[in-house]
């Protein structure tokens, strides 16, 4: 969908109701262009001022922890749902039961639940491998096909993964590998891992772009963020893992002390709305929207042939198991040499 079909749209989603203004903060934890849709499209449509800061999600967290005596946010829109849920144990987000919430599928549902309403799934996608296979054929190196594979020396100085401690998605990896594996299994292979690491990026998004412009061969990386740098003109790929693999709830959250109360409900109601969502693939964002009439791109990912690991959101979004991984991974992997 283009910008001025969006629109369109959004505002034929909102025409109903009252014609929204005031302003609202949103922290926006997905990449740039899907953030800054959202923001032109409801600012147009309602006439809010809409204020928009990108984070990732483990950064996004951090500032609403800071913030949390004085908030300056009013919604925090996407970013994977482990740390929503964390904020929501931290009372840092406010319970809210969306009218909406029976259009949603199951796991966008559940995840609500569990937070006592204080989150809602908005997207899922699934933790896999980006690679270059232009970079691969030149450095003579095969398709990594399983965890299993990255562990090959082959892959040395090839591999970039965000950091855990910053980073939504290497948390997703970390949460995933330690259910796949159990958790003595899963460090160990962490450690192994570390070997062939070339950089722990800050932000998840960064290693497939890395991959992308051929500065690495290989990254761990959600799936769905491959097919807009190969629409951008960049030699990319993704796999997912033979072993299983992880996937992300992406998710939204009102902030508890919110300034623009009404207007964050407004703009979580029109978020949850198929229009809304669609916005994510006109924006070369390939998630799967949380709402069952939202329309699916073909580029998004095809779940029914991943295999899936079945995720334990409750426990590996809790704060202190969090906490104690991503203090684990410091401790026994970060500081390894290399
Ligand atoms: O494409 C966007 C995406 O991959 O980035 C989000 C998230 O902000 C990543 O945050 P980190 O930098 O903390 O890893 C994902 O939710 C989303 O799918």
């Amino acid at each position: 969908m283009k910008m001025k079909q969006c629109l369109v749209a959004a505002a034929a989603c909102l025409c109903a109701g009252a014609w929204a203004q005031g302003q609202i903060n949103i922290i926006c934890s997905v990449q740039a262009e899907w953030c800054n849709m959202i923001g032109t499209v409801y600012a147009r449509t309602t006439g809010t001022k809409v204020n928009v800061s990108m984070k990732g999600s483990g950064e996004a967290l951090a500032q609403l922890i800071a913030e949390k005596e004085n908030p300056k946010t009013d919604v925090w829109f996407g970013g994977t749902g482990d740390p929503h849920l964390q904020a929501a144990e931290q009372g840092l987000s406010l319970e809210y039961k969306s009218p909406s919430l029976s259009q949603l599928y199951p796991w966008a549902q559940q995840q609500a639940q569990q937070a006592g309403f204080k989150t809602v799934g908005i997207y899922s996608g699934p933790l896999g491998f980006g690679y270059n296979p232009e970079l691969l054929a030149k450095k003579k190196l095969a398709v990594p096909k399983s965890w299993a594979d990255l562990l090959k020396p082959d892959y040395k100085g090839d591999i970039q993964v965000a950091n855990p401690g910053s980073s939504g998605t290497a948390y997703t990896m970390v949460a995933t590998l330690v259910q796949l594996m159990g958790e003595d299994k899963a460090f160990e292979y962490l450690k192994g891992l570390h070997r062939n690491v070339s950089q722990y990026t800050r932000s998840g998004t960064g290693p497939i772009k890395a991959v992308a412009r051929g500065e690495t061969a290989v990254s761990i990386s959600f799936v769905h963020d491959g097919p807009g740098e190969k629409m951008n003109g960049f030699p990319v790929e993704t796999i997912t893992p033979i072993e299983g693999t992880g996937a992300e709830i992406g998710s939204m959250s009102i902030i508890k002390g919110a300034r623009n109360l009404e207007a964050a409900k407004k703009f979580y109601e029109w978020a949850l709305t198929p229009a809304a969502q669609e916005m994510a693939a006109a924006a070369k964002q390939f998630q799967l929207p949380s709402n069952k009439s939202a329309k699916n791109d073909p580029r998004i990912p095809d779940f029914k042939k991943i295999k899936f690991i079945n995720y334990d959101y409750a426990k590996y979004g809790a704060s202190a198991e969090r906490r104690r991984l991503i203090a684990k991974w410091e401790k026994d992997v970060n500081s390894l040499p290399r």
